[in-house]
């Protein structure tokens, strides 16, 4: 099969065919929906044939693959990328201006699969691309939420969620597959058999649910492959509403339907803080039960051994999320294939890896046992079966040492009693991996240390990583270009190539074309922020930007605190407003909707940003922006325009951070804590390249080991004091003093994030940060190395990390 026509004209031919017989439209009078659906079918044809090659050559080489498992997947826009793949963007764009299209007005329709909460989901978007550009076999296997993260809106300053309904204009990306879809089971009670004489289990489940397969392409990057992403909608059993209907009662038969139709509803907008949902436990089986059942029914070939099943698959946990699918696969084997115990567990720990995004403790999973015991009676015999075994393995090796024994048990017995998933995934996983270098240490150390004891050689280290084809090539074009013209296009899929702009940096040449690049950027980000929020970014402001989800723990006070700072000092002429340097603020966070504190915050940014933009005082030298909605379309519009990159969570809080990765590779300079993965960035971009401040992570622990009394900072602090009483008189609440109020208490005398025990570290690293900018040209330096030297953050580096250390996949054809 060829793919059509390479030319213009053979675009234009194709496209024209899809508008008029798939839309159903004429070119005149067509709304620009109908183009866009017409465009995206286009360019999926082109790669179709490529598909359909990937998946005939994978099922002729039987190699091993991966099948990465994933509640989330923040894909951001399709299009875009999906030309750049192709190589199509030049054709595509003179065929529609034949047609009288501007390209840009199509790309602009497109809603993004916003089907992930932040960095967690947009990692698996990043690795699944990395894959394909690498020729890796892989399978993606997530959800497919009918409203993914909720586009968030501010209502006089305060979140509010409205629901993301990124299906209602169409979805031309996606191949629904109904005749393959797989039934999941859930409820009932289990009980034991005799099977020819040897006793076995079996589930009687009471209800169930069809799943159904969207498969959505993953092209690499002009390689000619393009792996598959698949994602399960639930829908109604027939079985299910017709004995309901049978029975008479139709309102019941449509209940039962929205019933079991609720389990791909909707994503869950936490992230970090899960609370123990059922409908959240349903997601989760439902998605690993299906992604088994299509793997071993209908990916791997008739009448394979399923003994010789880790040759074939590793199934790579992105989180806890998916840990259910371990007793998962223990019971198809051991009830359904009438495999022997111990040979399923051997198998079993051989195609489970287990990736660990956090450290904070309310982040760690647990299931109450009763909760888990009703939805899934058999998985939970099975987990029982296995903490029993590996407990007398425990005992076997330590005696009985009973305090241990306690603190390693999967099974908590307090506050109540729970599955912890993250010690499942730890003990059935043939590895376990932390994201970023100190991450992985402290899960060791703190987390984690008595399964590193027992089992040496399981925990690793895989250090994140982002797609360089989305963040800097799609996102960033005018740096491209630069970089293209200075290195060759080799750096696009092998981002250790821009270690060769290092000398540019010493050229006054390229460091002006580099500046003209951001001043352009900046332009282009005004035009999208002017539009979208009636925003705008003084041209000769440097651009400070803190984008990442809202939570306490990576400090968006502590920028609060700044501002506000120098807002109070311009404001009382302590400071020469000429003697600051013009700076533009700029917000995007989106707040879990049930975390009050979160709100109250983005409450108080709003708050001090209209204070602050609105005071002539201040007006031409600081302004604060929070454009609502900050999501993956945004981030590659304002990310390229940034000069500072603001990465300032509490040392030892950030497992990672990936956010920080994609400002430097597009020429930012970090202000950063030594956490997460910000440690490895100024390791490689230099100490006098990065603006490092706050307490390092020993001294975190020996503060709270102490006893951190936050209001001492603020007593013994005027500059702080000054900050936080501006704040609790009311200037940012029309003299309202109690607006704020529970954030100022909580600050004075909880924090538990220490903002104030780093804030006078941060005012001066501040401060180098106003002095280096007012040197353009060593700044444009900094910046050119930032880029140069973090070719290592490209997601390409993490898959080889995984492959090499984790999953043995090598690349086919
Ligand atoms: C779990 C259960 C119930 C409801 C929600 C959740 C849930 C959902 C999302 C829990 C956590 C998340 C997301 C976590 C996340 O994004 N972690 C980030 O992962 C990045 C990629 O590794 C790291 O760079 C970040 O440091 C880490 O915070």
């Amino acid at each position: 099969m060829g793919s059509p026509a390479s030319s213009v004209d053979g675009f234009v031919r194709e496209f024209l065919r899809e508008l008029n017989f798939g839309q159903g439209v004429a070119l005149t009078g067509s709304e620009v929906n109908d183009q866009y659906l017409a465009l995206a079918r286009t360019v999926r044809h082109y790669l179709m044939a490529r598909w359909l090659e990937t998946l005939r050559r994978q099922a002729d080489t039987q190699s091993k693959g991966v099948a990465y498992l994933s509640a989330e997947y923040l894909l951001g826009r399709q299009l875009n990328n999906a030309l750049l793949a192709t190589g199509l963007t030049d054709i595509v764009k003179q065929g529609l201006a034949q047609c009288g299209i501007d390209l840009a007005d199509l790309r602009a329709q497109e809603v993004e699969p916003g089907l992930g909460n932040g960095g967690l989901g947009r990692l698996a978007a990043c690795f699944i691309d990395s894959l394909a550009t690498m020729s890796v076999p892989c399978i993606g296997y997530g959800i497919r939420y009918e409203y993914g993260i909720f586009r968030q809106t501010f209502v006089d300053g305060r979140q509010v969620e409205q629901p993301d309904s990124w299906l209602a204009l169409g979805a031309p990306w996606e191949f629904p597959h109904p005749e393959a879809a797989q039934t999941v089971h859930f409820g009932g009670r289990t009980e034991t058999y005799d099977d020819e004489g040897v006793e076995r289990s079996r589930w009687i489940p009471a209800w169930n649910v069809q799943a159904v397969p969207y498969n959505y392409m993953v092209p690499g990057y002009q390689n000619g492959r393009v792996n598959t992403l698949r994602l399960w909608r639930a829908v109604a059993t027939d079985a299910f509403d017709l004995r309901i209907f049978n029975s008479g009662d139709y309102e019941e038969a449509v209940r039962a339907q929205t019933f079991a139709e609720n389990i791909s509803k909707v994503l869950y907008p936490e992230d970090s803080t899960p609370q123990g949902k059922e409908l959240r436990l349903q997601q989760q089986y439902f998605f690993v039960a299906a992604s088994i059942a299509n793997f071993l029914d209908d990916v791997l070939p008739e009448g394979f051994d399923l003994a010789r099943l880790p040759e074939r698959i590793i199934f790579q946990l992105n989180d806890t999320h998916p840990v259910i699918a371990v007793p998962e696969l223990m019971r198809v084997l051991v009830d359904e294939r009438k495999m022997d115990w111990d040979d399923a567990w051997a198998i079993t720990q051989k195609c489970f890896a287990y990736t660990c995004h956090t450290l904070l403790p309310e982040a760690l999973e647990v299931w109450p046992v009763a909760l888990l015991g009703k939805l899934l009676p058999r998985h939970l015999e099975i987990i029982y079966r296995i903490n029993d075994e590996f407990l007398e393995a425990v005992r076997e090796r330590f005696g009985d040492d009973e305090l241990r024994i306690r603190r390693m048990s999967i099974i908590a017995e307090h506050p109540e009693r729970a599955v912890r998933m993250a010690y499942l995934a730890t003990v059935a996983g043939a590895k376990v991996n932390g994201v970023a270098e100190l991450h992985s240490q402290l899960l060791r150390d703190k987390v984690l240390p008595d399964f590193d004891e027992f089992y040496p050689g399981k925990f690793t280290n895989v250090t994140n990583g982002i797609t360089p084809r989305r963040f800097v090539r799609l996102a960033n074009p005018a740096l491209s270009e630069l970089i293209t013209d200075a290195v060759g296009v080799g750096w696009i899929t092998d981002l250790e190539r821009l270690r060769e702009l290092e000398p540019f940096a010493e050229d006054e040449d390229f460091r002006l074309r580099f500046r003209e690049v951001k001043a352009h950027n900046k332009r282009r980000l005004n035009g999208v922020l002017q539009q979208r929020d009636g925003l705008s970014v003084g041209d000769d402001h440097m651009l400070d930007v803190m984008v990442k989800r809202l939570h306490e723990y990576k400090r968006q006070l502590l920028k609060v605190l700044h501002i506000v700072t120098l807002y109070d000092r311009i404001s009382t002429g302590e400071l020469d407003p000429a003697d600051v340097t013009p700076r533009t603020f700029v917000f995007g966070a989106k707040a879990a909707p049930g975390y009050k504190m979160a709100k109250e915050i983005i409450h108080l940014i709003n708050a001090v940003g209209t204070v602050v933009n609105a005071d002539p005082k201040v007006q031409d030298r600081i302004n604060v922006l929070f454009p609502p909605n900050y999501n993956v379309t945004l981030a590659e519009k304002l990310i390229p325009a940034a000069d500072l990159s603001e990465q300032i969570s509490l040392a030892g809080k950030e497992a990672s951070g990936t956010g920080n990765m994609k400002f430097a590779l597009n020429g930012a300079l970090t202000i950063g804590t030594d956490d997460g993965a910000n440690v490895e960035i100024r390791q490689l971009v230099g100490d006098e390249h990065f603006f490092l401040f706050g307490m390092l992570e020993p001294e975190v622990e020996a503060l709270a080991a102490k006893g951190y009394v936050p209001s001492s900072f603020y007593e013994a602090d005027p500059n702080l004091r000054r900050a936080i009483d501006l704040i609790s008189s009311g200037a940012f609440s029309g003299g309202d003093k109690t607006t704020f109020e529970p954030v100022v208490a909580n600050l004075l005398y909880e924090d538990r994030f220490m903002v104030l025990a780093d804030y006078a570290s941060y005012l001066e690293a501040q401060e180098k940060v106003d002095a280096a900018y007012a040197d353009q040209e060593a700044w444009t330096r900094s910046a050119i190395l930032n880029v140069a030297r973090s070719g290592y953050f490209s997601s390409d580096r993490s898959m080889r990390d995984y492959i090499d250390r984790i999953w043995h996949t090598p690349p086919t054809f």
